[in-house]
């Protein structure tokens, strides 16, 4: 009886040790907040992603500044921005203040970009824009889980998201 009690405590402590291991590798929040100036706000996370349509894309190199290429993204899984919007439904209390809304894209470290409401309906970036959460057929781990990343974009680094925390719908004055 000693010996199972034991091998018991072994297994629960191998088991984890295991999963403080793998938690470790992700740094950024697990689940995203979609909010603000919408009908319907909700979280994000990997236990909810089949309410969406999964997208996937290749060979996206993320740039800095200069157009340097820093790597590339060989393969990965999102849900489009506009999908998720979609689905929250933006808001507008007047149709010509469309102009005046903006998609805010914060992480956990406070990096922040914004997309305006008119680019993501009707220019490129509504049809590039992503969230991603699987890259070369695995869960993101230390940039992830989530990240945002507008692959129209003509230097992609400013507008790649790491951790992404939470996706707000706000309006200028
Ligand atoms: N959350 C977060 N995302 C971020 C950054 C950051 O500091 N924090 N840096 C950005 C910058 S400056 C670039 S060029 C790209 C690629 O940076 P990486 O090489 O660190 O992945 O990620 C962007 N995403
Ligand atoms: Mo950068």
């Amino acid at each position: 009886m000693r010996r199972f009690v034991c091998l018991l405590g072994l297994l629960v402590l191998v088991k984890y040790g295991v999963a403080q291991k793998a938690d470790s590798t992700i740094k950024g929040p697990t689940f995203v907040a979609v909010d603000g100036l919408v009908d319907s706000s909700f979280s994000i996370s990997n236990a909810n992603l089949d309410r969406f349509t999964i997208t996937e894309g290749k060979n996206i190199p993320v740039t800095g500044p200069k157009g340097d290429v820093k790597y590339t993204i060989s393969s990965f899984k999102g849900i489009l921005l506009t999908e998720i919007l979609s689905k929250a439904k933006i808001s507008l209390a007047k149709e010509k203040d469309r102009g005046k809304y903006v998609v805010v894209v914060t992480a956990s470290d406070g990096y922040t970009v914004s997309f305006t409401y008119n680019e993501l309906m009707f220019a490129a970036a509504g049809k590039n824009t992503y969230l991603l959460f699987e890259e070369d057929g695995k869960p993101i781990d230390k940039s992830g889980p989530f990240i945002v990343l507008c692959t129209s974009d003509l230097i992609t680094g400013p507008r790649h998201v790491k951790w992404v925390k939470e996706i707000t719908v706000k309006k200028i004055d």
